[in-house]
């Protein structure tokens, strides 16, 4: 039986230009932590130097959980922004966006929180019958962040955003059809199968052209103007929630497995 602790967090395999990137801690349920993120970011990173021309992001198979989003343990919490531009994750989300082709999120499973705006953050998703996308800050008392609430607005209709914010429900895989969330939604027996066919399909066309489109695509969806004293009147309201004690609670209820009590303070 091999040593759980001495499996990698992170495995790559290349097949014809197609890379399988498998996220693979399921005794954490592949909760975004700074080591499993740094393999990922290290792994992604390692490819650019090979003739790699797509990326499927999975979870190891089988797991019944994608991803539990953000390691709620090392989330910081007091002063310190939770979600900021060197957070790991947002690193991570800033390496798939700039990778220099097509990186398909192929999800058999829940997907949590920032593992959502992860997999929000590939360019293509396709998904099973098993899959559920949440995304959770109201249960922590976290006060999501700019860049990660403009990756929505940029993918998701406003009442859809606000519902799956404010509620903090799974939203289920043909709901997440219905809204063009998925590009996919395949029988998972064929999930494999149908993804590794699209990922290869890509890497027949010019990848010069792909690349510089997909960059192009980038910049342009990202060019969000907002006046400097807009932006820092919002940095001084998320402040006010990161440093609250419902923000603790939820931290707090969350370590203890029990549920959170808000007060609004
Ligand atoms: C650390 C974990 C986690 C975890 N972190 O298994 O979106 S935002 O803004 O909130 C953002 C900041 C974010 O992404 O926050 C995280 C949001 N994620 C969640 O709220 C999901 C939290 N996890 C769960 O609800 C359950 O773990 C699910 C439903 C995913 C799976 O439930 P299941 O019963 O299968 P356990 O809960 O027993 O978890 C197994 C182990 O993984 C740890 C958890 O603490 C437990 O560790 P121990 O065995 O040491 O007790 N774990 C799970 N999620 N996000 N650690």
């Amino acid at each position: 039986m091999t040593d759980v602790a001495s499996q990698p967090l992170v495995t790559v395999t290349v097949t014809d230009h197609v890379a399988t990137v498998s996220l693979n801690n399921a005794a954490k349920r592949n909760a975004l932590s700074a080591a499993l993120l740094d393999a990922f970011i290290d792994a992604l990173s390692g490819l650019k130097g090979q003739d790699v021309r797509a990326v499927i992001l999975r979870a190891a198979p089988g797991l019944p959980v994608w991803s539990a989003g953000h390691d709620i343990k090392e989330l910081p919490h007091g002063h310190e922004d939770p979600l900021g531009y060197a957070d790991p994750l947002e690193r991570a989300l800033r390496a798939i966006r700039e990778f220099p082709y097509p990186v398909i999120a192929m999800i058999h499973g829940t997907v949590w929180g920032g593992a959502f705006d992860l997999v929000l953050s590939c360019d293509m998703i396709v998904a099973d019958e098993t899959a559920s996308f949440a995304i959770t800050p109201v249960n922590l008392g976290l006060p999501y962040n700019t860049t990660g609430l403009l990756h929505f607005i940029g993918r998701l209709p406003m009442n859809l955003i606000k519902e799956m914010f404010f509620t903090a429900t799974p939203l289920k895989a043909d709901d997440a059809a219905k809204w063009h969330i998925v590009n996919h939604l395949v029988p998972s027996a064929e999930l494999d199968s149908f993804t590794q066919a699209l990922a290869e399909g890509m890497t027949h066309k010019a990848p010069l052209a792909v690349a510089v489109i997909k960059e192009q695509l980038r910049v342009l969806a990202d060019y969000q103007p907002i006046a400097a004293q807009v932006f820092e009147r919002i940095q001084d309201m998320r402040r006010v929630v990161y440093e609250s004690a419902d923000f603790q609670e939820g931290i707090n209820a969350f370590l203890e497995k029990r549920k959170a009590v808000f007060t609004g303070k």
